[in-house]
């Protein structure tokens, strides 16, 4: 496991890496890799392990899953400049094209219900790994993420870990709750 300030560096290499290829491409997110930059940084480098499967759900920031990739030595850093070139599997959103990607993803609110089947089938299998599962806020307006959780708890899985990462925004406007915290939410509403 690395040091607090080892996973801090890593998260701003993650982020300057994510803003480099998105810059080279000329499209991409990178203000939504850029708030879910340590939370990358510590599930790649401290927590994710051999038998573990990672979903970024909110797959428009997958130059930063990228990133990760490249920064873990699974592809040439030089490849990242190819983000979303025709002839370049490191598309704008992650797709099993790459190999290391199991489960399409950029269609917010599908990547808990594929999780939870991952997480199903890893109790068959009697493995140890765990499934991590990335999530935007506002992608948790969608029906779905909630459907999803509640077949994990029906299921009792305990191998199945969403992560959401509330940077208060969506695409063109903040998210319903924003920070607010729930009582002071709760008192609003009288
Ligand atoms: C089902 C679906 N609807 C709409 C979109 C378009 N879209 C792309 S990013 C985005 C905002 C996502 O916000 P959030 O989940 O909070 O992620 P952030 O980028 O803030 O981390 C939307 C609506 C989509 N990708 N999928």
């Amino acid at each position: 496991m690395k040091s607090i300030q080892a996973l801090e560096l890593m998260a701003n290499k993650l982020r300057v890496d994510s803003l480099k290829s998105t810059t080279a491409a000329g499209s991409g997110h990178p203000t939504s890799c850029m708030s879910c930059a340590e939370i990358m940084s510590c599930l790649f480098f401290s927590e994710l392990q051999e038998e573990d499967e990672f979903i970024l759900s909110k797959g428009h920031a997958a130059p930063i899953l990228w990133a990760a990739f490249a920064a873990a030595g699974y592809i040439p850093k030089e490849k990242l400049e190819t983000l979303r070139r025709i002839d370049s599997v490191l598309e704008g959103h992650p797709t099993p094209r790459m190999d290391l990607v199991k489960v399409a993803a950029g269609s917010l609110g599908q990547g808990l219900s594929a999780g939870v089947g991952m997480a199903l089938a890893q109790g068959l299998r009697t493995s140890t790994g765990r499934i991590y599962v990335l999530l935007g806020d506002g992608e948790c307006a969608e029906g779905s993420v909630w459907e999803a959780a509640n077949s994990a708890a029906y299921y009792m899985r305990n191998n199945i870990c969403a992560i959401i990462d509330v940077n208060r925004l969506g695409q063109s406007a903040p998210t319903m709750h924003q920070h607010i915290k729930i009582e002071q939410e709760i008192k609003t509403c009288g």
